[in-house]
């Protein structure tokens, strides 16, 4: 008799970067695992800690899809400054980066796979994802960059292997602002609550099993 595997989805935050001694990812995510999800709790939540370092962080991303079997994978990382969730439309096909990962690894103008197409968009039904949250009074925005960093690498390489492996699952990523914590060191720096977060979390996963298509909606886009 073959073992029934729940359906799942699985949610994935960052290690610490930066200089900085939390991530609000991984302190999100690690709070919900084993939540149930979806109409009549359908799905339960996976999660996992990535590092955040370029490849490592994919090749434990791939792990965990293969362990799992998810109907959705949702990324989450920090992304200090920005006001809101924000969900990404797009990754690119570039490495770039800014200061050096986690083992000292700082990529210039690579590309995440080598033979891979410019970019994959998000396989999320984002603008819907955007009014749910807008609706719901949790500030969010569609973002059209995704930056040039792991977080990018990560969301790169998430679409390319649900395409490459023909996986039916939904996927995308999610870049959060700094907890109210953080911000204290950051003067100026927009922040969001743990709370606020993992309820975000939530309400996308529910969202994103409800719905595969989108709707037209202005996106309140400001990157
Ligand atoms: N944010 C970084 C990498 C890890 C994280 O949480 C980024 O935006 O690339």
């Amino acid at each position: 008799m073959t073992k029934q595997i729940k359906p799942c989805v699985l949610l994935t935050g960052f290690a610490p970067f930066g200089g900085e001694t939390i991530n609000p990812s991984w302190e999100a995510v690690n709070q919900l695992e084993g939540l149930a999800v979806g109409s009549l709790d359908s799905h339960i939540i996976h999660t996992k800690e990535l590092p955040c370092e370029f490849d490592n962080a994919l090749s434990e991303l791939y792990k965990a899809i293969d362990k799992y079997h998810p109907s959705v994978v949702l990324c989450v990382g920090q992304a200090g400054g920005r006001v809101g969730i924000s969900i990404e439309r797009v990754a690119l096909n570039v490495n770039d980066a800014r200061i050096p990962d986690n083992i000292g690894n700082q990529p210039i103008d690579t590309k995440v796979i080598e033979t891979g197409p410019a970019a994959y968009f998000a396989k999320l039904p984002i603008k819907r994802l955007f009014n749910m949250l807008k609706n719901s009074g949790i500030p969010a925005e569609i973002s059209n960059t995704a930056g040039t960093y792991v977080c990018n690498h990560v969301m790169y390489g998430l679409l390319h292997h649900i395409e490459t492996q023909h996986l039916d699952c939904q996927a995308g990523f999610v870049h959060i602002p700094y907890l109210p914590s953080q911000a204290a060191h950051h003067p100026g720096a927009a922040s969001m609550a743990n709370e606020m977060v993992k309820k975000a979390l939530t309400l996308l996963l529910n969202e994103a099993l409800a719905h595969k298509d989108d709707i037209k909606v202005v996106a309140g886009t400001t990157h």
